[in-house]
Parts: structure tokens; C-alpha cells; sequence
């Protein structure tokens, strides 16, 4: 799978194509992933849209953080879905009648015009909104786009930092499946087994009428996704009273959040505020990370069950994401690189990076997050590559991207042993991230 890079009429009809996704699928104020497997805003992915709109379009990519932070609750969370109302209700599952975000989460300070879901996902959009604002800075003086969105990133962070720190130990924990990103990943397997089915005839899932039921979640998983969000929702949205019957330390979502704490340092910076408090902060959410999540054995990170107070054994491309973050100590990173090039990721001899351990019985290179490769975990990896000095293999997953990108049509995700794509095609940051890695 080693591959070289397109050659520069490819760089330039690759460009040109990825462009074209994201502008059809711009719908006025945000960007869709899909237009029909996701016609609504999705929260990382667009912090990670607007990571690759920056270079075509900077107004544009502010707009795009601008609009999903409108969406923001009184509590600092931002939602994982700002739902579109001109969208059909049946067209996506869950859809506002089910999360009532403006009733079930007033409490929690919901918006009462904008309708959201009540979960959250990885916090990407400091890192956006810094690297949005160095694409043009003048631009972003005009507008004053940071002085506008630091305090709303500030309070998300502050959200995460104390609501959702459920076992006091300075790590940010995930009480929904789909608020790490890794929806249906095999690290969830078990805490998921304790969760009580809803009904099968409750619900009416959207996303199949889309995608290959073998690329999807299955039955199972969304009535057990379906039973966690009610309860949420029936305890309106408080972290605090919910009996959380998943509630779990993800490696990859604290990592981005000490990522994007370094970014809302340099934001404070240029808007005068305090930036010292996030490097502290930073800093002590790193030092939770390796103490409570780090294991020197398997030269990975694992995610920790809150409810059982054990590490989860499986390995996935969550636990090597740390390797983005500044400052990481050299040993550590040392180990992760050496674990993405051992036998369960291979990189550099299948394409990108797998989701999930290859080695693994519940590997299935089919099934979404249990397996295939994904652009957004590649790209992060790739950045973690460059920053602890690994040019080399940063280089060769770079050119294997922009190649993937291009001859999958922007797919969702890869099998990695083929490289064929998997899911729906133009995707929204696929092509973004590929114009990124393009610049
Ligand atoms: C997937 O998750 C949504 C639920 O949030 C779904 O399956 O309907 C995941 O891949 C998630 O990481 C992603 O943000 C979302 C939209 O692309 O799709």
C-alpha cells in the first residue's frame, strides 16, 4: 500500500473536486457530511469541514464554527447535531421530536429556536477556530471572529472540564456511544452488553435506506443507542442526576481536548485573556491522560470503563491519537508510532490507519468504526507523526490520503486490506481534510 503522490494534474482535478463536495454540500449557514446520510450539522465534522474550507473559503469556514456555536447550550455543551428545520423529520434518526432538546434540556440552558441532539462530540473546534483565523487573519480581524467565539470555546471546555468529569480525575468521560465519534467500536462492546435494548419497534432507522446494512451498526447497537439517549433525556440532559450505564474515558476525546485547550491558549492570547489558565489546564489534563489511560505494556492508550473502573482492553485507532498532542513525552510517542507500524494497525502496508486492532477477533473490515479506515483518525495521525518527528511515515500517509480520497470519490471510510471505499461517497471531510493535506 505504499503509494506515491498524485502528481500535480491530480493534486489539481483533486482540488477541484473536493471543493466541489463541500460547496454542494454547504446549505446556506453550515456544511452537511451527506446530503442524504446526514442532512443536518454534525459538530466534529465541522470543525474538521472548516479545517479544509479555510483554504478556499475563509468567511465561509468561520460561518461554518459560527453557526454550529448558535447552537451552543447555557451550559456550555455544544450539541452533536444543530438540526436543519427544513429537513423532513423521517429523513434522519434521531431526529428533534426524539431528543426535544428545547423542553427536555431548558434546565440545562438548550436553545429555544434551534433544535439539537443533547450528547456532545469530540471538542476539535478551538483547534479549528485557531487554524480558521491563521488562514486569514485580516479577514478574521474584520469580522472579529475570535473575540466572538473564545468565550463560547471557553465555556465548552469548562463544560467538559467539571459536568462531565464523572470520576474526578481530570479526564472529560463519554456517556453516549456516539459521542466519541467511534460509534459502534468493539472498546464499547462491553459496557454497551449492560445496557437494556429498547424496543425494536420504537424506532425507525433512516440511515439504511442510505447505506449497506453491512457497513452499518446493526439492530442491536441503535436500540441500545435509543435506550441511553432516552434515559439522558428523561433526566433533562443533567450530567449530574443521570444513571449513566455507559459513562466512559475515551483516549482520542480527551486528546483532542488538550489539543484544542493549546489552541484556546493562543486564541486567549491574541484577544488579550488569560492564557495561562489553559496551559495549565492543558497540561493537567495530559498528565490525567498518561496516569489514568497509558498503557506501557501495550504502547497504546485505553479507554476506561467509569462504571467498572477498569481499562477497556481492546485497541483502537482512539488510543493512538494522543500522538497530536504537544508536549506528549518522547517515550510515549516513541511507543505509539511504533504501535501504528506494528501488526495490528500496519501502517504503511494496508491503507491509512484501521479503526480497530487487526488482530482482533471482532476486527471487521466492513463494519464502520470496527475496522475500516477513516480521513479524519489518518489526518489526526498524520499531524502526530509530523509534530514527534516521524516525517517520514507522515510523508507516506499523507500521499496515501490524497490517493484514497481521490479514487474513492471522498468515501466515508476504506476497507483497509483494499482500499476500496465503504459507506457513502463525497463526504464532507474527506474532501475537506484532503484540501488541508493538499496546502
Ligand atoms: C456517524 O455518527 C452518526 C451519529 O452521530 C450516525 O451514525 O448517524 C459517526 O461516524 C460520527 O463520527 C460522525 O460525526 C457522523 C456524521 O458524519 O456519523
Amino acid at each position: 500500500a505504499a503509494v506515491p503522490t498524485p502528481d500535480a494534474g491530480r493534486r489539481a482535478h483533486l482540488r477541484q473536486a473536493a471543493t466541489h463536495v463541500l460547496f454542494d454540500n454547504w446549505t446556506g449557514a453550515a456544511t452537511v457530511p451527506s446530503r442524504a446520510l446526514y442532512p443536518h450539522q454534525w459538530s466534529w465534522d465541522s470543525a474538521f469541514i472548516a479545517i479544509g474550507l479555510r483554504h478556499i473559503a475563509p468567511r465561509r469556514a468561520q460561518r461554518e464554527l459560527e453557526t454550529l456555536l448558535g447552537a451552543q447550550w447555557g451550559d456550555g455543551r455544544i450539541p452533536h447535531i444543530a438540526f436543519n428545520p427544513s429537513v423532513p423529520l423521517g429523513a434522519y434518526f434521531p431526529s428533534p421530536d426524539f431528543w426535544r432538546s428545547s423542553t427536555a434540556g431548558r434546565n440545562a440552558g438548550a436553545p429555544s429556536t434551534t433544535q439539537t441532539s443533547g450528547i456532545v462530540q469530540p471538542p476539535v473546534h478551538a483547534l479549528a477556530a485557531w487554524q480558521v483565523h491563521l488562514a486569514d487573519p485580516a479577514e478574521s480581524r474584520r469580522r472579529g471572529f475570535l473575540p466572538r467565539v473564545y468565550p463560547r470555546l471557553a465555556a465548552w471546555h469548562r463544560y467538559l472540564s467539571t459536568s462531565r468529569d464523572l470520576a474526578g480525575g481530570s479526564l472529560a468521560a463519554v456517556v453516549h456511544p456516539w459521542e466519541p465519534g467511534l460509534d459502534n467500536s468493539p472498546c464499547w462492546d462491553e459496557a454497551l452488553a449492560r445496557v437494556e435494548p429498547a424496543p425494536r419497534r420504537s424506532f425507525r432507522r433512516a440511515d439504511l435506506d442510505h447505506s449497506s446494512a453491512a457497513d452499518r451498526p446493526t439492530d442491536l447497537d441503535y436500540a441500545r443507542y435509543v435506550r441511553l439517549a432516552t434515559t439522558y433525556r428523561d433526566h433533562a440532559y443533567d450530567d449530574a442526576r443521570t444513571p449513566h450505564a455507559f459513562a466512559i474515558e475515551d483516549p482520542s476525546f480527551n486528546a483532542l481536548l488538550i489539543a484544542s485547550e493549546h489552541a484556546l491558549a493562543a486564541i486567549a492570547r491574541t484577544v488579550g485573556a488569560d492564557a495561562g489558565a489553559h496551559l495549565r489546564r492543558a497540561e493537567a489534563t495530559t498528565a490525567a491522560l498518561i496516569d489514568r489511560l497509558w498503557d506501557p505494556a501495550g504502547g497504546i492508550f485505553l479507554a476506561r470503563d467509569l462504571v467498572t473502573g477498569e481499562p477497556i482492553a481492546g485497541h483502537s485507532v482512539s488510543g493512538l491519537v494522543p500522538l497530536i498532542i504537544p508536549g506528549l513525552p518522547q517515550d510515549i510517542a516513541s511507543a505509539l508510532a511504533g504501535t501504528a507500524h506494528g501488526p495490528r494497525f500496519r501502517l504503511g502496508q494496508v491503507h491509512l490507519v484501521p479503526s480497530y486492532d487487526l488482530t482482533a477477533k471482532e476486527f471487521d473490515a466492513n463494519r464502520y468504526w470496527r475496522g475500516p479506515s477513516w480521513f479524519n483518525t489518518a489526518w489526526l495521525i498524520h499531524h502526530g507523526l509530523v509534530r514527534h518527528g516521524e516525517a517520514g511515515a507522515a510523508g507516506r500517509l499523507r500521499a496515501q490520503f490524497l490517493t484514497a480520497a481521490y479514487h474513492s470519490e471522498f468515501a466515508e471510510y476504506l476497507e483497509p486490506y483494499t482500499g476500496e471505499g465503504r459507506g457513502i461517497r463525497r463526504f464532507s471531510w474527506t474532501a475537506a481534510l484532503a484540501l488541508d493535506l493538499l496546502h
